[in-house]
């Protein structure tokens, strides 16, 4: 992010980029069998900034991408046990998996391991030994532009939440998941309480803020691999890979506690909101609209019984 900061003379300087936090990073994954060399392209790394988790087993690296949400993977072609190129067929299953940049890095540059590389839909391909300089140049330009282009195709623009018509995709992807791993998952419909008087009396600029907020502080309160959609207008539907419809009640309990929380103003008058849902045991429901439909029904029982509240 940009800070406008000051220099001696008291003049902004309106290109100092301030230092990311760690936690602010973007991280980038590593795959490579080759300790020396995950050791020092670490390094390298974040000296530019980057935040990186190195595997040199392709096997945990695929099961820690769920829960990471990288901004690039990097990896090597020829691993013990499982070869980079695929790797990155089965990372093509994720939802994400689109927007993050994929780099394939090679001794091996013969014309058919390149091939297969860009057939399977890698961003770059990089031989080693590689200059270092030009190599985080690369990783830099990719970073940035899958970002934008992410943020684009993908994100509502008022809350930069994932737009409605990514959820039935996202849903199918996380089922069949969960489904092979044999892991429960829970879904919310969330609908924030009284939203049209909010509009009526303070107006829609109000009641934009309040929503960009709302999901501001949803984002702040789910973990990596949770996905928050716009459903509709003042209504949100998340999906919770791994984790059981009581768990995600306590997520939104804890969501629904801090939102209550934040202090709106407007036109000198102060209001509160408050949010109503309803969690659905996405791995006992017979698929999308099954879990959509409890969810729903879930959300009109918090509604009936006074608004404000989580219903399983
Ligand atoms: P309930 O507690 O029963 O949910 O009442 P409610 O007033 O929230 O429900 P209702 O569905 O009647 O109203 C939703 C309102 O949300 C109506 C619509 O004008 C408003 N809305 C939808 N999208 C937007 C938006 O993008 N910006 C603003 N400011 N308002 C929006
Ligand atoms: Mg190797
Ligand atoms: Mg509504
Ligand atoms: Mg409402």
């Amino acid at each position: 992010a940009a800070a406008y900061e000051a220099d001696s003379s008291g003049r902004l300087d309106l290109t100092a980029e301030k230092e990311p936090a760690d936690g602010e990073k973007d991280l980038i994954m590593l795959i490579d069998d080759d300790p020396a060399l995950i050791m020092f392209l670490k390094e390298e790394l974040e000296k530019n900034q980057f935040a990186v988790m190195a595997f040199t087993s392709p096997q945990k690296a695929l099961k820690a991408l769920f829960d990471l949400d990288p901004c690039c993977v990097i990896m090597d072609v020829h691993m013990k046990g499982k070869s980079g190129l695929e790797i990155l067929e089965e990372f093509k299953q994720y939802i994400h998996f689109r927007f993050i940049p994929s780099i394939m890095i090679s001794v091996d540059n013969s014309k058919e391991t390149r091939m297969r590389s860009y057939e399977l839909d890698a961003d770059d391909f990089i031989q080693k030994p590689f200059e270092i300089d030009e190599f985080i140049l690369r990783v830099r330009r990719l970073v940035k532009r899958k970002k934008q282009l992410r943020e684009l195709i993908m994100l509502d623009e008022l809350t930069k939440v994932y737009t409605r018509k990514h959820l039935k995709p996202a849903f199918e992807r996380v089922s069949s998941q969960m489904e092979r791993e044999q892991l429960p998952f829970s879904a919310a419909m969330i609908d924030l309480d009284h939203f049209k008087s909010i509009n009526d009396r303070y107006g829609h600029l109000t009641g934009d803020h309040v929503l960009s907020q709302f999901a501001e502080v949803l984002k702040n309160n789910l973990r990596t691999g949770d996905l928050p959609f716009r459903y509709g207008g003042e209504e949100f539907f998340v999906l919770f890979p791994r984790t059981d419809h009581h768990t995600a009640k306590h997520v939104l309990d804890r969501l629904l506690e801090q939102f209550e929380q934040e202090v709106f103003s407007s036109a000198g008058e102060t209001l509160t909101v408050s949010f109503s849902a309803g969690i659905s045991d996405a791995s006992a429901c017979r698929g999308f609209e099954h879990t959509v439909k409890a969810a729903d029904h879930a959300l009109y029982e918090a509604k009936r019984m006074g608004r404000a509240r989580v219903i399983l």
